[in-house]
């Protein structure tokens, strides 16, 4: 009986062994097994990838002092944190213009000048029609005082204009004395120039004038005049201007929010300044894989040394104990840091700041 060599059962076994890497291990089909294996370690690693460029980013503009941060107060105005603090890692803002209708105009705006002056002839020209852009100038009644104020000297008298939207709504109607009769009751025009004009018939003192806009016949208030002016005339050929007025009985509310973020190394705060205030405030750890690990495993609850023990109280303690977290952040964010996080995940990654 031949006696086989070493070196060739080495040599089959290779073979063998060869096949069957190639057919189990190295087959094509096979492959998506290999690629679903490195899902969670390509997570991790894009992770601390995007951790690290938030770390390198907030520590450009220098890192600040825990206790300094944490000494930050609500209330506390702008400059002065800069000033203590120091330079913020990133400083953000803008600008919230809300139009808010001042109490009580009713759509009415009152005019008065200091002296009264002499007119005939009383225009009122509308250079931005309404507040929602609507070409369309509408006002419901115009009326014209002197000194006393007791008569309306505007009331029936002839009034011209802009050729009107439709034949009810011509200059006449701007001068009945009412606004209840639905828009029938208002002088509107739809093209410029916008003006309409009264004949008071003789030079009489005037002193104050009292425009009746949209709103004050029922209509939307976007439908108000935005801006206008008020001239008078002797002759009827030149005229001064009397008033100069924006906006029927709107003001601009402006809100500026400033946000302001510092990093001590491992935790970043985002201050929100609200008109130059401190409103609220948001901490937020880049990287802190204690936590993150908690989060994976889907239960917030204590780890089980005595140490993290005592850390985690301090922490889901602050969390509920209701930390501003303010206009910008109230409630848990569904979103953060790259993937969506529970509620509880949130409330556990929301240190105290102290
Ligand atoms: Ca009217």
């Amino acid at each position: 009986m031949a006696t086989v060599s070493f070196a060739a059962r080495a040599r089959q076994a290779w073979t063998i062994t060869r096949t069957e890497l190639r057919r189990a291990f190295l087959a094509k089909r096979g492959l998506w097994v290999y690629a679903l294996a490195l899902l969670p370690a390509l997570i991790f690693f894009g992770h601390g990838l995007d951790a690290k460029w938030d770390i390198e980013r907030l520590s450009r503009g220098g890192l600040k002092d825990r206790a300094l941060v944490n000494s930050i107060q609500k209330g506390e105005a702008i400059d002065a944190v800069k000033a203590r603090v120091g330079t913020p890692a990133s400083e953000r803002g803008g600008t919230r213009v809300r139009r808010v209708r001042t109490a009580g105009s009713n759509g009415t705006t009152t005019h008065a000048i200091d002296a009264a002056v002499n007119a005939r002839f009383v225009r009122l020209n509308i250079s931005r029609p309404s507040y929602s852009g609507e070409i369309v100038a509408k006002v419901y009644e115009f009326e014209i005082y002197d000194a006393d104020g007791v008569q309306n000297l505007a009331l029936g008298r002839p009034a011209t204009g802009s050729q009107p939207c439709t034949p009810e709504q011509g200059p006449e109607k701007a001068v009945n004395g009412s606004v209840a009769g639905g828009k029938g009751d208002s002088w509107c025009a739809e093209n410029w120039p916008f003006f309409l004009q009264v004949d008071l018939g003789a030079a009489r003192p005037v002193k104050r004038f009292v425009v009746k806009h949209a709103s004050a016949g029922g209509e939307s208030r976007e439908s108000d005049t935005r801006d206008f002016n008020i001239q008078v005339s002797a002759d009827g050929k030149s005229f001064t201007t009397a008033v100069s007025s924006v906006g029927a009985g709107f003001v601009d509310e402006r809100t500026e929010y400033r946000v302001l973020t510092y990093f001590d190394g491992q935790r970043e705060t985002q201050f929100t300044f609200v008109d130059g205030k401190v409103d609220s405030w948001h901490t937020n750890h880049p990287l802190l894989f204690e936590e993150d690990r908690t989060i994976f495993a889907g239960k917030p609850s204590a780890p089980a040394t005595n140490h993290s023990t005592a850390r985690w109280s301090a922490r889901t303690a602050s969390a509920s104990a209701g930390r501003s977290c303010g206009v910008l952040w109230s409630g848990p964010p569904a979103y953060h840091g790259g993937r969506s996080l529970g509620a509880e995940a949130w409330a556990a990654r929301r240190p105290g700041r102290t």
